[in-house]
């Protein structure tokens, strides 16, 4: 549990200083022992003639002509009449019905948030949040249970409120164990599930609440007590992942189609729900055909094929991140920058030989176009791809907002640069570390910090240096979100990684320092992304200097991961799970039935 306690005090020890360089290369061979899941480690010395590497990764599983064809009509003046038509009732009836009670609101809310719909009522949300947190929690708990406690709960820390804990201490026997008597509460477990994920490290009440209602929604799930098909899909679907843990975008995709099954459920909402689903799908669309368009014409795919292309993956990314209808820019440029550091990336850990990536290295500390003399060929035209791409990027925001950004990527860049390096030169000396060693550098490794900048500096905000030194330098949420990101990339992408030689990850870092099995140190693992999003939920909280906008990219920046990793490694290796997953929101337009002209709630 050291990391667990160097996490717990919010810093990471200093990084142990330089490392050894080695004239000679090792060859560093991992296996998985079959049967037990332990790690067998050799590292073996051998003065190899350097050969390239090969990534082994499939390829690219997207017909860019065929997603460039695609065609939605749903920005059509229709749909956008009948959308405004049904906004301008959900706001009235909003607004009408202030004193519906605080747990009508919640409900309301959760559900807006969960369709997709809340960024269309933020004033009227903000509104209702300011009503409920000045009403006693009393009322709440005596007009709904457990449920609106842990509803209300929930509403209040996603949107940054100080609420505690305590409220839940009246579900507590005597002994401070839950009442077993609310297990037969299954909707209200499953909110009590979901509020405990807003936790932080302090807060054990709910460490107990996340761990007794896991146990017992598992066992009624397994047990196949529950009635109602809808709650059991909700259940399990929970259990799979937490609310607070998921992708925005695709769990309205997921929500959608449970809220229609709903007795509850309001057909104003609903249809509104799926048109402006479709709409916001448009746009997805238009982003990527640009995208398509500008990644054609770079050509950096045809020239570099050892390399993995994952243009539309950077774009889910982005989606992920910033999914709302007005984010394009933020969209595209998260896409821009994922797919060339997913090259860089390819070269670093397998394709370069060292002293290549040396060079790389220090022609992007310099950010030298005069650098190139030097390289091979491939290296040239990915220098010049970067070089260009990310000027561009720092000419727009000079030009937009006279605000001048290149400073902060040329210095993600180098740092990013720097860390590859040391892992290429672990590699290459066939040197293991410790969990602790490892994510001094891996944290930075997974390149969040340079994607983070770019996101946020496409926001069409006016940022300031201010704002931008204390993101970079004094905050930590730019790591914690990293790190989780890297813990979950490692648990989706370690195995394969180690098969073409790279280092060793997280899990592999644990099994070597501890003799861990695999199943031990993957849920070792589990925890650590479990503690780090506790840290996360406590900034939200207490600190008030980071631009919001910024916190919202950071959160979901993590829920991608949680995407993306969820099953295998959807970034580096998509398969056609992950394709079908991906079309259900990008590409297949929900089929809108209109509340027969009858507006009604
Ligand atoms: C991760 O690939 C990846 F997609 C990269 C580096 C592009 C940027 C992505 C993120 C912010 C996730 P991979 O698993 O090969 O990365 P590592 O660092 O493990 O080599
Ligand atoms: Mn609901
Ligand atoms: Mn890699
Ligand atoms: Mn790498
Ligand atoms: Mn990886």
């Amino acid at each position: 549990m050291e990391l667990a306690h160097s996490l717990t005090n919010r810093s990471f020890p200093c990084a142990a200083g330089g490392f050894k360089r080695s004239i000679q290369s090792r060859e560093l061979r991992c296996a998985y022992k079959s049967g037990h899941g332990r790690l067998h480690l050799s590292a073996k010395m051998a003065t190899t003639v350097e050969i390239r590497r090969s990534g082994n990764y499939p390829p690219c599983i997207w017909d860019y002509d065929f997603l460039q064809s695609l065609q939605n009509n749903h920005k059509e003046q229709f749909y956008e009449t009948r959308a405004d038509e049904l906004k301008r009732y959900v706001k009235k009836y909003l607004i009408n019905n202030e004193d519906i009670g605080q747990l009508a609101w919640l409900e309301i809310i959760d559900d807006l948030q969960r369709l997709g719909l809340d960024y269309h009522f933020e004033k009227e949300i903000r509104n209702a949040l300011c009503m409920i947190i000045s009403n006693p929690t009393n009322d709440v708990i005596m007009e709904g249970g457990l449920h609106a406690t842990a509803l209300r709960f929930q509403i209040l820390r996603q949107h940054g409120y100080k609420v505690s804990q305590d409220v839940f201490n009246r579900f507590k026997d005597t002994d401070g164990n839950f009442l077993r008597c609310i297990c037969e509460d299954i909707k209200g477990m499953l909110s009590l599930y979901e509020a405990s994920y807003l936790g932080t490290q302090s807060e054990g009440v709910l460490d107990e609440a996340k761990d007794f209602t896991t146990r017992h929604l598992k066992d009624v799930i397994n047990k196949g007590i529950i009635t109602d098909k809808v709650l059991v899909r909700q259940v399990s679907h929970a259990l799979e992942l937490p609310l607070h843990w998921r992708m925005r975008r695709f769990e309205a995709r997921w929500y959608i189609d449970i809220y229609e099954e709903k007795e509850d459920m309001v057909p104003v909402l609903l249809e509104l729900a799926k048109i402006d689903f479709n709409f916001v799908q448009a746009i997805y669309q238009k982003d990527l055909a640009e995208l398509i368009r500008w990644w054609k014409h770079l050509g950096l795919k045809d020239k570099l094929e050892f390399a993995r292309d994952r243009l539309v993956e950077g774009l889910q990314w982005g989606l992920g991140m910033a999914y709302e209808p007005e984010f394009s820019n933020c969209r595209i440029a998260v896409a821009k920058v994922m797919v060339i550091i997913t090259v860089i990336d390819d070269i670093y850990d397998f394709y370069g030989f060292l002293e290549e990536v040396k060079l790389f290295t220090s022609a992007t500390e310099r950010w030298d176009i005069c650098a190139l003399d030097e390289f091979p060929s491939y290296l040239k035209i990915c220098f010049v791809a970067l070089f260009n791409t990310v000027n561009e990027m720092a000419y727009l925001n000079i030009k937009e907002h006279g605000f001048d950004s290149l400073p902060y990527f040329k210095k993600e860049r180098a740092d990013l640069c720097n860390v590859y390096l040391g892992e290429a030169e672990i590699v290459y000396e066939g040197r293991t570390q410790t969990l602790e060693e490892y994510l001094i550098k891996a944290w930075k490794s997974i390149a969040c910090c340079v994607v983070l900048v770019h996101a946020y500096l496409s926001l069409n905000e006016n940022s300031t240096q201010d704002t931008l030194n204390y993101i970079t330098k004094d905050s930590n949420l730019l790591r914690w979100s990293s790190l989780i990101v890297r813990l979950t990339d490692d648990l989706g992408t370690s195995k394969a990684e180690l098969e073409r030689g790279d280092i060793l990850k997280s899990m592999e870092c644990y099994m070597s320092e501890t003799g861990a099995s695999e199943e031990v140190a993957r849920s070792y693992i589990w925890n650590l992304i479990d503690i780090t999003w506790k840290t996360i939920n406590e900034d939200h909280i207490e600190d008030s200097r980071l631009p919001q906008s910024f916190v919202k990219l950071a959160i979901n920046l993590g829920r991608a991961a949680h995407f993306m990793y969820h099953q295998g490694d959807g970034h580096g290796a998509p398969t056609e799970n992950h394709k079908k997953r991906a079309m259900s929101f990008w590409f297949s337009p929900f089929h809108v039935m209109s509340c027969k002209g009858i507006l009604r709630w």
